[in-house]
């Protein structure tokens, strides 16, 4: 199967590109992909399992050190994104980001918005042109699709029009950060100084692994787009 098909639904946002795709998160040739994550960034089922396979073993190799060397041990927070490598993928980069699981977690949709914000942000900082995400948090993590595509795509719409602008942040804030998120000092540096915010991303784009799940998506992207 082709990796975007004609008929995949796609708009212009602020001259940028936001698409809704149907298919495989794995397979999508963009600079990178986000993983639904953990807190233990450690791999699991579902859409991170089957990141883990297809980046092959080095990924869960770089997932421990971060916990290790960047993190001290401590669990990932939920919605605070960190950057690996993309190994065996098309992919250059893997944004592993922790969504809320809903029923347990207080605010869930603030949580949900700000998972996306920030992979957003962490993107647009490290200069990548083009990301995709899967639909965080609603398979495990329970949340109603439903209601999860309208939180989705209506930060991502807003993140695109500028309003979660990246360039207020100095850039010793944004080389924080990125390093934080587990890139390297001298790395994260020069991803802080290259241009930044949401000017520097080209194209966003959502995996829907489903038919059903890619409906719903698309419906809810008409009703952001008519509101706003
Ligand atoms: N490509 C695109 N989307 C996919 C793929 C794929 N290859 N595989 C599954 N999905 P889930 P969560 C969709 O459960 O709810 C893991 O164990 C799937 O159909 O992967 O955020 C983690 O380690 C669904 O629509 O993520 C965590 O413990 C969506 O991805 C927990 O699950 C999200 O489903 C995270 O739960």
């Amino acid at each position: 199967m082709p990796e975007v098909r004609c008929n995949d639904m796609q708009v212009n946002v602020a001259g940028r590109t936001l698409r809704l795709v149907q298919g495989d998160i794995t397979e999508q040739d963009v600079d990178a992909i986000v993983n639904a994550a953990n807190k233990t960034l450690l791999g699991g089922s579902g859409v991170d399992g089957a990141i883990h396979r297809a980046a092959g073993p080095e990924l869960l190799t770089e997932c421990k050190r971060i916990r290790q060397e960047v993190l001290g041990g401590a669990y990932v927070q939920t919605a605070q994104p960190v950057m690996t490598n993309g190994y065996r993928l098309k992919a250059r980069h893997v944004i592993h980001v922790v969504g809320p699981i809903c029923g347990i977690d207080p605010n869930p949709d603030r949580l949900l918005a700000a998972a996306y914000r920030n992979c957003l942000q962490l993107a647009a900082e490290a200069g990548l042109k083009s990301v995709a995400f899967p639909s965080i948090s609603t398979g495990a993590f329970g949340c109603d699709v439903r209601w999860a595509s309208r939180i989705a795509l209506g930060t991502i719409v807003d993140f695109l029009r500028g309003s979660g602008d990246a360039a207020g942040a100095s850039e010793k804030d944004a080389a924080e950060r990125i390093e934080r998120a587990g890139m390297g000092e001298a790395k994260a540096r020069d991803a802080a100084t290259s241009h930044h915010g949401p000017g520097g991303i080209a194209e966003v784009r959502m995996v829907l692994f489903t038919r059903a799940d890619y409906d719903v998506y698309a419906e809810a992207l008409r009703a952001v787009l008519a509101e706003s």
